[in-house]
């Protein structure tokens, strides 16, 4: 069945594009490490027509297909199984032009986000999605996580930015939806179905994005704490003092400390327990941020308002992921939550107490987007198969009346999870939608939903 299949996916694509062995075991593993898997091969597609193609040959042969972009996702949802095909999409990585009137652009599902907003700004307009991930990241890759970043508090997640896509389908067959009607009330939302599917309904091909105007300058504080309850309490009041707010992260001395160590820089401030990054832009930023003065429980803050000095504040925050990823002794368990946020402060108390008594040797590392109540809470010190510490802390954001998932989607790793944050109703109508568009179970299985082939 293979070699029928290699050949079937080398005419396909070509066999340039058509990757065994060593060179596909890259796209075997995720960013983290944590989660590995195998696959037949990996395929390049140039075209729709190519990723057409590939279901063809894939579907002939009942082999999953599992939908890659950057790789950057951090719940395994782009590791393939068994003898999986990868689709890569990085070749449909076609930007623009920005339509000027409507300040929109299409592009493909392989693009990196840092070039849809490199092009976007070119054109005066932005594209607001926007994470630490950007240069590797894809924006086939954003929509189906529905990826939500730093601006959310301001901007919202990907599925507000997305006006239509084009997919392929199970069964080979194209929805195309790229004319860029703003209103469009014409029945079932696809593309909004399709941001957050995670490849289990379709393979997203391109999309058609809303931009926001590119206007005012930017203004990034990093202001200290003397403890995280307090860097909360503030987030309401920032919110409503500083129109222009586009971020608002927490970070805490722990992971603070560590970057520095990493950076071989010191904190720019001293005597906080708990920090905030908050960005501003607006047409005097700066103005908005003096306002910070009267935030009650603040230690101190640093201002930045020019591009470098910005930058070098946003390091303090964006460093994270790879700091505690090299903290070892094995790839840490990432639990991307949401809680209400008058009760974030209480839930960091409790999983860190929770943590220590059940799992002495862990560590536990906590930061995120205050200004959505999302954070990402990493526990370094339990093997990759250590499910304890997941039913530990997913059970405790079910309890607090979180969400499992903020951003970064389901994937494998909150897979047996899901009924922490779904009911057995919501979760019977995803598996009918499933069903209806991949009746076969070839679509990513595993990821989201059980695998279907299994049960
Ligand atoms: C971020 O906000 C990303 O930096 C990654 O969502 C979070 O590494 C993480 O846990
Ligand atoms: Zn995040």
């Amino acid at each position: 069945m293979s070699a029928d299949l290699l050949d079937r996916l080398r005419v396909a694509v070509g066999p340039r594009h058509v990757l065994t062995g060593d060179l596909a075991a890259g796209h075997c593993r995720d960013w983290t490490g944590r989660f590995v898997g195998s696959c037949t091969a990996v395929v390049r597609p140039g075209s729709t027509d190519e990723v057409v193609a590939v279901m063809a040959a894939c579907g002939g042969a009942g082999v999953p297909v599992v939908a890659q972009g950057g790789n950057t996702g951090l719940v395994g949802g782009a590791v393939p199984q068994g003898e999986a095909v990868v689709l890569s999409m990085v070749r449909l990585d076609a930007v623009g032009p920005v339509d000027p009137v409507s300040g929109q652009l299409t592009a493909g599902a392989g693009s990196p986000l840092a070039r849809v907003q490199e092009v976007a700004r070119g054109a005066g307009w932005r594209y607001p999605v926007d994470f630490a991930a950007r240069d590797t990241a894809t924006i086939g890759g954003t929509i189906a996580t529905n990826a939500g970043g730093h601006h959310v508090v301001r901007y919202g997640m990907t599925r507000q930015h997305v006006v239509g896509v084009e997919a392929v389908l199970a069964d080979g067959s194209v929805i195309s939806r790229l004319g860029g009607l703003v209103k469009d009330n014409t029945g079932y939302d696809l593309a909004g179905l399709l941001c957050g599917s995670e490849g289990t309904l379709a393979v997203i091909t391109a999309a058609r994005l809303a931009l926001v105007p590119d206007v005012g300058t930017v203004a990034v504080a990093l202001v200290g704490f003397t403890d995280v309850a307090a860097a909360i309490r503030a987030v309401g009041g920032l919110r409503r003092t500083l129109p222009g707010v586009e971020a608002i992260e927490l970070m805490c001395a722990d992971g603070m400390a560590a970057v520095g160590a990493h950076l071989g820089a010191s904190i720019p401030i001293s005597g906080a327990e708990a920090y905030l990054l908050v960005e501003v832009v607006s047409t005097d930023p700066l103005d908005e941020l003096a306002t910070l003065d009267s935030v009650g429980g603040l230690v101190d803050a640093a201002v930045a308002s020019d591009a470098v000095g910005a930058a070098q504040l946003w390091r303090w925050r964006e460093s994270h992921t790879e700091v505690i990823n090299r903290a070892g002794p094995h790839p840490p368990h990432k639990f991307d939550v949401t809680l209400p946020l008058a009760s974030v402060a209480a839930f960091i108390d409790e999983v860190r107490g929770d943590v220590a008594t059940r799992h002495p040797g862990a560590r536990v590392w906590i930061f995120g987007h205050a200004g959505d109540g999302n954070l990402h809470v990493n526990v370094t010190g339990p093997s990759p198969d250590d499910t304890d510490i997941d039913a530990l802390v997913l059970g405790m954001v079910a309890r607090f009346g979180g969400s499992i998932s903020a951003e970064h989607g389901i994937g494998r790793a909150k897979q047996p999870w899901l009924h922490l944050s779904r009911s057995a109703t919501e979760i019977a109508a995803f598996t009918a939608i499933k069903a209806a568009l991949d009746p076969r179970g070839l679509l990513n299985p595993g990821v989201l939903l059980p695998d279907q082939r299994l049960s």
